[in-house]
């Protein structure tokens, strides 16, 4: 038998034997710190309060005060839903279940078992199981084991077997055990599944495996767990609300867009509310593009295959393709997955001279990306998106300079959009060398163009991460990063450099030397997609969008349609002329009822109410978002305020105040 030699908090030294336990140790010292020991440590290493000390070094316990001991429990947690799971799904892969800030989550993947991955249909079902696992209050034991043992343990879980052939040789090898459920861990749990008391499974989302977007797409399953139970109300709350902002949710109560089965997955159809949103922020672009330079083109969204052979869009990207569609006289067609291919055979249309360069062409391209099914999200992840794509050819010095006017373009959007450093991050993209299945292989072209890239963004002084794995198959990218509500973050806005499609293609340009020369293409999406970008917005405001951008800016709605209803019309259809989106409420419903629903549901910026007093005088009375202030304004000054809120974007209401200072 052994011994160790343990140095306590206190400093003072302790020697153990083998058999000793963190448990018999807190008991000597006392009964009560036995008690609300949840697991102790000897330097970095978790060791359960039953297990026999291994090593010497620093003890500590830690107990249920300890803001440690909460990701015990909730990495606990993770092991009971998957302990869970196993019963329910015997067959289903697992990989990772850490606790995370607020609680807990699993990654599972059910695929080899039916095609149906796990829904939150099942959760009540899955929790009950969980429930009769912590009544059984199986001890939890954490014990080394050598690299075959865990191999053979793990056979059958092919994620976790990635996991163990990627541990560094020399690394020690646990196991976690709770009753007939066993797992790959490093420790740090509760003693016993008894210890669980206060959890709820929350959510399920897609999410790739080891968050790369090459990797299998997995389920996800989010859940909570507290040390009592009005912590766990406290939690389920903030959860709530953040359920509130979600695009999804207010997407209904605004009547912006659905989804449904008939359509099919994926397919976002954008409703009048929505469908206003979105042509404003396409008209507003269109304009902004042809200020910079931007020649606006429509082409087709279907293209013959061959085309999309020729791109490499084929070899490296089929998995997110549509699958071709055959004519009946063998021609294959492809429902574009991207728009550049087409924006390519626009400019090989003429020969092009240096003359011509920087050459940049536009288009709100439609495409088609076949998005797993458990990947798709409301709008801002669909089967059908349309992009705000631009491609410009440049040579090979002009690279940098676009590069850097394309980033100043985006930003002086982000600013009329009210964005601020805050909400996003860069992160430069590059290629997984690894990986020549999805990236196109030639070493020298990738650190070219990823150094290119690098130096300008170094050049411009500004912070980003850099991401291996996450370029497009073509070139690495500088994309702009966003979190959405439910916490995750997603790309919106990006800029590609491209050396390979000008060679697939054979693009051309004369140079000053009378020569034919190489140009370098370059991808960019100034918002990205309609359908990504307006989620984000969605959640962003709240639903309460700048009146530039609001679907209904105003209401109009007359005390009395018999009396007043003239009037009221007179007022909709001046607004209307000037450009405004005026809803004129003719419903026979009570006031209270119509204001109501024109403030909580479409969150409108201006409500106006016109009965007898403002016909007399020739006013309306309006009542403003967010404020239980009505006012009388003469029509006239109203309808300065509004177009000037208009004409100022996000910064709209500074110039109202302006206004209404002058009242
Ligand atoms: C910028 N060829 C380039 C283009 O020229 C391109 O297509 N790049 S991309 O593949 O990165 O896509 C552009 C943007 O589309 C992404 O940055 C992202 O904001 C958005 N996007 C991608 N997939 C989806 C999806 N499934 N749903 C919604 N938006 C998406
Ligand atoms: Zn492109």
């Amino acid at each position: 038998m052994s011994e160790f030699n343990l140095i306590m908090p206190d400093g003072s030294q302790k020697k153990v034997s083998s058999e000793t336990t963190p448990l018999e140790i807190a008991r000597s010292i006392s009964p009560s710190l036995a008690k609300k020991s949840v697991s102790a440590k000897i330097d970095d290493h978790y060791i359960g309060v039953n297990e026999k000390i291994r090593f010497s070094g620093h003890f500590r316990l830690i107990t249920k005060d300890d803001p440690e001991a909460l990701d015990i429990l909730r990495h606990s947690t993770a092991h009971l839903l998957a302990q869970a799971l196993r019963h329910l799904h015997p067959k289903v892969h697992l990989g990772v279940g850490p606790s995370i800030s607020n609680g807990f989550y699993y990654d599972t993947d059910d695929s080899a078992e039916s095609e149906k991955q796990i829904a939150a249909e099942e959760f009540p079902a899955i929790e009950a199981e969980m429930h009769k696992i912590v009544k059984a209050d199986y001890p939890i034991s954490n014990r080394p084991v050598s690299r075959q043992e865990a191999l053979n343990i793990f056979k059958d879980d092919p994620y976790k077997v990635e996991l163990i052939n990627d541990l560094p040789e020399d690394e020690e090898i646990t196991i976690a055990q709770q009753g007939d459920y066993t797992d790959l861990d490093r420790g740090g749990l509760v003693p016993s599944t008894g210890w669980i008391k206060h959890f709820a499974l929350t959510s399920v989302a897609g999410a790739y495996w080891r968050g790369k977007s090459d990797n299998p797409m997995m389920q996800r399953i989010y859940g909570l767990s507290e040390w009592d139970q009005a912590d766990l109300d406290a939690q389920k709350k903030a959860l709530d609300e953040r359920k509130e902002r979600d695009h999804r949710t207010i997407g209904k109560q605004m009547e912006l867009f659905f989804t449904n089965q008939e359509i099919g997955a994926g397919l976002p159809v954008w409703l009048p509310n929505g469908a206003a949103i979105r042509r404003t922020i396409e008209d507003y672009l269109a304009e902004k593009e042809r200020q910079n330079g931007y020649l606006h083109v429509y082409s087709p969204v279907v293209s013959n295959l061959d085309l999309y052979k020729r791109s490499g869009h084929w070899d490296h990207y089929r998995d997110d393709m549509f699958p071709p569609m055959k004519a009946d006289d063998g021609e294959e067609l492809e429902l574009r997955p991207m728009n550049c291919p087409s924006h390519i055979e626009i400019y090989e249309h003429q020969p092009r001279s240096y003359r011509d360069l920087p050459y940049r062409i536009a288009e709100f391209g439609q495409m088609h990306r076949w998005e797993k099914s458990g990947a798709l999200t409301g709008l801002s992840r669909v089967r059908e998106m349309t992009l705000n794509d631009g491609h410009t050819v440049v040579t090979s010095d002009q690279v940098e300079p676009e590069f850097k006017e394309i980033l100043r373009l985006i930003r002086e959007v982000y600013a009329d959009f009210g964005f601020t450093d805050n909400d996003y991050r860069f992160r430069l993209s590059y290629r997984d060398p690894k990986n020549t299945k999805k990236y196109y292989d030639d070493d020298a072209m990738w650190e070219h163009a990823q150094a290119a890239l690098k130096r300008a963004m170094d050049d411009m002084h500004l912070n980003y991460f850099e991401a291996e794995g996450e370029a497009a198959f073509y070139g690495p990218k500088l994309d702009i990063q966003f979190r959405t509500a439910l916490g995750n973050e997603e790309t919106m806005s990006t800029i590609q450099l491209d050396f390979l499609l000008p060679e697939r293609f054979d693009m051309k340009y004369t140079g000053e030397d009378g020569k034919e020369h190489r140009p370098v293409l370059i991808h960019r999406g100034v918002v990205g997609t309609m359908e990504r970008f307006v989620a984000f917005l969605i959640e962003k405001y709240k639903g309460q969008f700048p009146t530039w951008l609001a679907p209904v800016q105003a209401v109009v709605i007359p005390v009395n349609y018999d009396a007043h209803g003239d009037y009221a019309r007179k007022i909709y259809s001046r607004l209307m002329k000037d450009g405004r989106r005026i809803k004129f409420d003719t419903r026979n419903e009570k006031m209270g009822y119509l204001i109501r629903d024109a403030q909580v549901n479409l969150k409108v910026p201006y409500i106006i109410v016109v009965g007898d007093k403002e016909i007399n005088d020739q006013t309306v009375t309006v009542r403003f978002r967010g404020s239980d202030k009505t006012l009388e304004l003469p029509f006239e000054r109203f309808e300065q305020m509004i177009n000037a809120d208009v004409a100022a974007y996000s910064n709209g209401h500074k110039k109202v105040e302006e206004v209404l200072a002058n009242e």
